[in-house]
């Protein structure tokens, strides 16, 4: 049987950083921070999906939904024939709408798990046996040079879930301007969460299953798995407010007691309530995500929200 894995040639861009050295850099600061890039291993991609599908975190199906009911304008606008380039792939279940709408050329999924990718890649190529499949594993906040397809067909930026919301204003903006220069003239497809009410927002990362303290927490049971570490997690609260004034989630983790953690070799110590930050993830209004995209070097066009305006697609033109 021909699972088309005969196309699937999987690229890996040189990571640049560790894990390890990137934690203890991290840990070693005052406040302590991890990146929330090393949220995504197996584990913690398949814990992101499961958040996904929970009743308070309306982002998810929001956005599917705003996919599908605008497939035949958004399928335009990419224009038929192209190569749609996800950023941050994750499980490649949202860009199924595009595939169907748009039939594109190729698709190429960057995504930072690489074991992740290469599995969810499988079951895409048994269902599209006529798309060129190209995963490139890569860390998107490094410098990207994705490779042109023989033929050199336009590019299509695809960048949903508000992961754009993960990084400060500044950094967004500097991503914004790779991916431009990356889409070589191609628009890009991108999903932002909005501003809203901050009980809605609070409930979407404080869940009542302990979802997302699951995720926050596989932060430090990836380190310990994969350096060795003796992170106790329950010795650390999952702590994510909203900042209002900031227009953002931050999420933390707490130290419940004074601790020592030993990371290859290296002693690091927790005081009492002592925050590990995790993750910020910004909100935007619609007006002032259109504001950022327009000094990047795209033309911000389209934008599709939902009737409750809680969060929005844009497409922005090269
Ligand atoms: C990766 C941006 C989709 O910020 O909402 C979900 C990650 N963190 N719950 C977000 C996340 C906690 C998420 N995105």
């Amino acid at each position: 049987m021909d699972t088309g894995l005969a196309r699937l040639h999987t690229i890996e861009t040189p990571q640049g950083e560790t894990f390890a050295a990137a934690l203890l850099e991290g840990l070693r600061k005052s406040p302590k921070e991890i990146a929330c890039k090393y949220f995504y291993d197996v584990e913690g991609s398949q814990i992101f999906d499961a958040i996904c599908e929970l009743p308070e975190y309306y982002q998810t199906r929001t956005e599917t939904a705003l996919l599908a009911r605008h497939a035949a304008e958004i399928a335009a606008l990419m224009g038929a024939g192209a190569e749609i380039v996800e950023f941050g792939a994750g499980s490649l279940r949202k860009v199924r709408i595009l595939l169907e709408a748009a039939s594109p050329q190729a698709y190429t999924p960057l995504d930072i798990s690489g074991a992740y990718l290469g599995e969810v890649v499988r079951a895409l190529a048994a269902d599209y046996p006529m798309l060129t499949l190209r995963p490139v594993v890569a860390d998107f906040t490094r410098p990207m040079d994705i490779p042109a397809l023989a033929g050199n067909p336009r590019r299509a930026g695809f960048f949903p879930g508000s992961t754009i919301g993960n990084f400060k204003p500044d950094a967004a903006m500097a991503l914004l301007r790779r991916m431009h220069a990356a889409l070589g003239g191609g628009g890009l497809l991108v999903g932002v969460d909005l501003v809203k009410d901050p009980a809605r927002l609070h409930a979407a990362y404080n869940d009542a299953a302990g979802v997302t303290a699951k995720f926050n927490k596989n932060l430090m049971l990836r380190a310990n798995r994969e350096l060795g570490s003796d992170f106790d997690p329950e010795g650390f609260a999952h702590y994510a407010p909203y900042n209002a004034a900031a227009g953002r989630i931050e999420m933390y983790l707490v130290s419940r007691r004074r601790q020592s953690v030993t990371i290859a070799g290296e002693r690091i110590e927790f005081a009492p309530g002592e925050p590990v930050h995790t993750e910020d993830s910004h909100k935007y209004t619609i007006e002032s995500f259109r504001e950022m995209a327009a000094r990047t070097g795209f033309r911000p066009r389209a934008v599709w929200t939902d009737p409750e305006r809680l969060f929005s697609l844009h497409w922005l033109e090269s």
